[in-house]
Order: structure tokens, then sequence, then C-alpha cells
């Protein structure tokens, strides 16, 4: 696999991708050696994380810039977290249909990519999916998330810089977005600002700059916050070089260090948890007995526990 990939086989990248998604022990440790021996051909890309509201634009967004980056010559690959994948898989064929432009182009690679569980969040191998894809020679790997729960929060431990994506509605729509993703957007693009919405997006666009003022004194908003039409394909140019000037000043491998870190803990957690399951510790009669019987709570229950298995 590992030369195929270093080629840029998309076939064979497709394939690496479901072995480091799937949780089988088997599949695991082969991807584990894939992983190792790929490492040093890793990190080269800018990752970019591209959020919002559903139905504000994202997937439309994305192929238009898309398109325009394989113009100036880059190779794009785009995994975007499906947080239905799980039941139906319906968004993902959405996707895809959406992006038909896209993923006919040779320099592009489109796929979809699990959310974890109910409560959002990126799935623990996302973080190798990027890997991978730099691997086979993508410079630019945009990660599109939709902006509720916990995965837009995890994206910004994926990505270089990462991206939030409003509509033109203005106030109204920042109310429906958790606070807490303004304090670490490096950039807010407010989509459809075209025909009859143009007014409005250049209204939202100047109340959510006031908001960025407010919130971060560490940046310039004027320089953070975009007006665009993805449909048709107006400001994405001027957002891009943006980016770009901003990713070039800053130091990639500082926030990427945190980034290591988290997904390390995440997986240290997703392993205890596994470990928990697989033992039925979950499911002890006699931890179970003591909850009925009113002997103990459940927090210092499960303390205990976790004391008697260090030993
Ligand atoms: N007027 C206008 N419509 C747009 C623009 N971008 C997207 N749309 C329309 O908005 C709708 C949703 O677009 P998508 O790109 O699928 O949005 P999304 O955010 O990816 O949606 P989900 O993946 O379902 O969350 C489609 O009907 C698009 O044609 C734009 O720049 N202007
Ligand atoms: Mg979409």
């Amino acid at each position: 696999m590992k030369d195929e990939i270093l080629k840029g086989n998309k076939t064979v990248l497709s394939k690496a991708i479901t072995l480091v998604e799937s949780e089988k022990k088997e599949h695991r440790e082969e991807a584990n050696k894939l992983m190792l021996s790929l490492l040093p051909h890793t990190g080269k890309s800018l990752r970019v994380g591209i959020s919002g509201t559903p139905g504000v634009g994202k997937s439309t967004f994305i192929e238009s810039l898309g398109m325009n980056l394989i113009d100036l010559g880059h190779k794009v690959a785009v995994l975007a977290i499906d947080p239905s994948s799980q039941k139906s898989g319906g968004s993902i064929l959405g996707d895809k249909t959406r992006m038909t432009r896209l993923s006919a182009e040779e320099k592009s690679f489109i796929r979809p990519t699990p959310s974890r569980g109910d409560l959002g969040g990126v799935a623990l191998s996302t973080h190798e999916s990027i890997l991978l894809c730099e691997a086979a020679g993508f410079d630019i790997v945009l990660i599109e998330t939709v902006g509720v729960g916990q995965s837009e929060v995890e994206v910004n431990e994926l990505c270089d810089q990462f991206v939030l994506l409003l509509g033109p509605g203005g106030g109204d729509e920042l109310q429906g977005i958790k606070r807490g993703i303004l304090e670490f957007v490096d950039f807010i693009v407010v989509n459809k600002a075209d025909g009859a919405l143009e007014k409005k997006a250049q209204v939202a666009a100047h109340e959510y700059k006031s908001a960025l003022e407010i919130l971060r004194s560490d940046l310039k908003a004027s320089d953070r916050v975009f007006l665009c039409s993805a449909l048709e394909n107006k400001g994405l140019d001027k957002f891009w070089q943006a980016l770009e000037q901003v990713s070039a000043k800053t130091n990639k491998n500082l926030k990427r260090a945190g980034q290591l870190q988290y997904w390390y803990t995440k997986g240290l957690e997703a392993c205890f948890k596994d470990y928990i399951l697989s033992q039925g510790l979950d499911k002890s009669k006699d931890v179970l007995k003591k909850l009925e019987e009113g002997k103990s709570t459940p927090l210092s229950l499960a303390k205990e526990s976790f004391k008697s298995l260090l030993g």
C-alpha cells in the first residue's frame, strides 16, 4: 500500500482510510504499520477546517474553492465529517452529488468521514486520514463539518486555519452558534452575498466584524471577515489570499504540537473505555447491587472500581 499511496493512487488511498477507520484489532495493527512507514512523508499540507450551520453552503463553497485551488496548481483533498453517517448515510450521497465538478477532477479527492457517536465529535481516525492524504501528495486538505455539537471544536484540533461559514442572516444566526467558536475561529466568511441577499450579507458581515472586535483582541477583525458567493465564485480568491498570508506568518508546528497531545489523550480515553467495556466493569453485578442498595454513589463507586483496577 505504501508505494501506491506515495504515488498518489486514490483508490489505494481510499482503502487505506477505510483501514485506519476500522476498529478490528488485526486492521489496527496493519494500520499502525502503514502509518509509521508513511509518517516521514506527512505534515506538508495546509489544513483548513470549514464549519457552519446546515445549509449555509459549505459544500458549494468547498467545491468552488477547490476548483480555484486546482486551477492554481494545488492538489486538494476534502474530508467531509458526516454526522448522519452512522444512521442513514443520507448526506454522504448529498455531498458527493453536490460536489460533482470537484469530484470529477484528477487532482481532487473527496471522502466522507464518520463522526463519533450521536453527541458528535470527530472520529479518532480522522487525524490519520489527513496524514494519509498528505502522503498521497495532497497539499491542501479541507475538512468540512456541520457546526453543531462537539464537531467544530474538534475540527479546530485537526486544522491549521479554522473558517466559520455564516449565512446573511446576521445576529440571529450568531445566536445559534456556540459563542466558544468565536474564541478560536481564524476567519469568518459570510456566504450567499449575491442577488437579493447581497445587502443583507453586507450588514451581517459588519455585525460579525463588531462581534469579533469585542471578543478577539489578538487579531484584526477587518482582516478576518469576508463576503462571498460560493454559487457565483465571488470573493473566494480574496479570502484565500488572506488565509495564505495569515498562514505564512503563523507557526504551524506550535498549534500542531497541541493537537498531537489532544489526539493522544483522546486515544488513551478510548482505550480505557474499550477496556472497561471488554471487562464488563460497567455491568458488574456487585457494583449494581451496591448501587441499588444505596450503599454508595455512582461517582464514588466508579472511583473505587478504578482504584482497584490499578491494583
Ligand atoms: N444564493 C446562494 N445560494 C447558495 C450559495 N452557496 C450555497 N447555496 C445554496 O444553499 C443550499 C445549501 O448548500 P450546500 O452547499 O449543500 O450547504 P451545506 O452547508 O454543505 O449543507 P449541509 O452539508 O447539508 O449542512 C443549496 O441549495 C445551494 O445551492 C451562494 O453562495 N449563494
Ligand atoms: Mg454539505
